[in-house]
């Protein structure tokens, strides 16, 4: 048996944007107006309207996460929720009720806290007004949101995350092309990255300022870059790829310093942001208690195959090419999806070789079904698979711990299968399975086995 340390968290992660749905909602967040100008980009034209109805249904929600013992759930308060007038800072007294209600059920049903700030759900006047993040006007409405939910919620919260995946909303929103604001702009992107990290820096501040007593923290979806071979192009491919996709934001946060490769990236493309001395400083003053860490699937890369076309926008993939290895095992209830749980041990082992042993938690770890209803057997959806693949993950998290990583939880994606963004329900992650048309909720195979791994602290 493979036993992991005292107190150690086990729970689910899940989001404000993708659960509550949009009841008394005071503003709406980007994805809220986007799903209505552009509804056929959402699977299925699904919109998170009601989502998981978590704004009607916590009570029940806060029992069914006792009913499998889970000791922590994170999910995340929405700023368009929280703050009626944006610009004053002026919060929304339904969304306090609710959201104090909602902390105080997961306490009361031995659920530990975990709040989030930020889950890729900018405000849309915000957004349409300035850009979001573009703005360091933004910056400082951040800011002044994060205060009000520390001031009205950090007697309980003990553990707070800034941002989920900072890069994501720069990758997709300024790189490629799947949130908003659907810009194929670098140069805005860089500079949309950076404040975002100031945002995180100025959120942190203000928690110290408040002097309360838990922790903060923020949340990357770091993935190992891995080489084709030891080719030195394919070297130089998979440093690119760290760069521009995991170091650009672990650097700042956690170092407290700009990672080269990527500074030099931004100065040979006419891409550095605007940054002043005092920002710098803010940055790399605001330590963080411990980090999250987001894991799916491998990166594999190798040389890029073609000459970038240097008359169209900077693009990450002018340094590497996706690569896909011969032979790579992959999930077979989901296309193009490489399951390779070792990655697990290689980002704990970074963070205690290259980050100063940093406190974490692994804070997604998902394993995506679609078509879920396929293995329904008495009534029952058998994911077994789901069971089996999450061991092997744990395996290698726990060879991490006893070499030495600092790892105190692990959170699966997620609670109760979600609205994820424009895949909206197509795939499925859930502890319970969440019936679209009703709202009705049933448990999954594999939470009686979660219950018994968190009963036992192994398996
Ligand atoms: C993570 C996000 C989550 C969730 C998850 C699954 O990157 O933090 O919000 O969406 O991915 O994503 P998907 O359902 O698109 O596979």
């Amino acid at each position: 048996m493979i036993k992991f340390p005292e107190g150690f968290y086990w729970g689910a992660a899940l989001s404000g944007p993708q659960t509550e749905g949009i009841t008394n909602k005071a503003n709406e967040s980007v994805w809220d107006a986007w799903y209505k100008e552009e509804p056929d980009r959402f699977f299925n034209n699904w919109s998170a309207e009601t989502a998981c109805d978590t704004y009607n249904k916590y009570k029940e929600d806060c029992r069914m996460m006792k009913d499998i013992s889970l000791n922590s759930i994170r999910t995340s308060i929405q700023w368009s929720r929280l703050i009626k007038n944006l610009e004053t800072g002026e919060v929304d007294p339904d969304a306090v009720r609710f959201y104090n209600d909602y902390i105080d059920e997961m306490i009361s049903n031995d659920v530990v806290p975990f709040i989030n700030l930020y889950h890729f759900d900018m405000p849309n006047e915000l957004m349409v007004k300035y850009g979001g993040f573009e703005s360091k006007h933004v910056v400082e409405l951040f800011a002044k949101f994060a205060k009000s939910a520390f001031e009205l919620f950090g007697d309980r919260v003990k553990y707070w995350i800034t941002f989920n995946e900072p890069i994501v909303p720069i990758e997709f929103g300024y790189y490629y092309d799947a949130h908003k604001p659907n810009k194929v702009d670098p140069k805005l992107g860089v500079q949309a990255g950076y404040n975002t990290i100031l945002a995180h820096a100025k959120a942190v501040e203000e928690y110290r300022k408040l002097g309360l007593s838990g922790e903060i923290g923020t949340v990357l979806n770091l993935t190992p870059a891995y080489p084709r071979s030891n080719h030195k192009a394919d070297l130089k491919a998979s440093e690119y790829c760290d760069a521009i996709f995991n170091k650009s934001f672990l650097d700042p946060i956690v170092k407290g310093e700009f990672n080269p490769l990527f500074t030099e990236i931004c100065k040979e493309n006419d891409m550095l942001p605007d940054m002043t001395q005092e920002e710098v400083e803010c940055i790399f003053g605001a330590k963080i208690d411990f980090i999250g860490l987001n894991y799916y699937v491998p990166r594999r890369v190798c040389a890029p195959l073609h000459a970038p076309n240097t008359d169209g926008p900077w693009m990450p993939d002018w340094y590497f090419d996706n690569y896909s290895m011969p032979g790579s095992r992959n999930n077979p209830h989901r296309a193009n999806n490489e399951i390779y749980p070792k990655a697990v041990y290689d980002m704990a082992m970074d963070l205690k070789e290259n980050y100063g042993n940093i406190r974490w938690y692994l804070a997604e770890i998902g394993i995506s079904i679609t078509d879920e209803q396929k293995l329904v057997e008495d009534g029952v959806i058998n994911d077994t698979f789901r069971t089996e693949l999450l061991k092997e993950h744990l395996v290698y998290l726990h060879k991490a711990i006893e070499d030495g990583s600092n790892c105190f939880g692990v959170h699966q994606w997620t609670f109760i299968d979600n609205w994820s963004w424009l895949n909206s329900y197509c795939r499925r992650y859930g502890f319970y399975s969440l019936n679209v048309e009703t709202g009705e909720r049933t448990m999954k195979k594999h939470a009686l086995w979660f219950k018994e791994l968190i009963k036992n602290n192994g398996f």
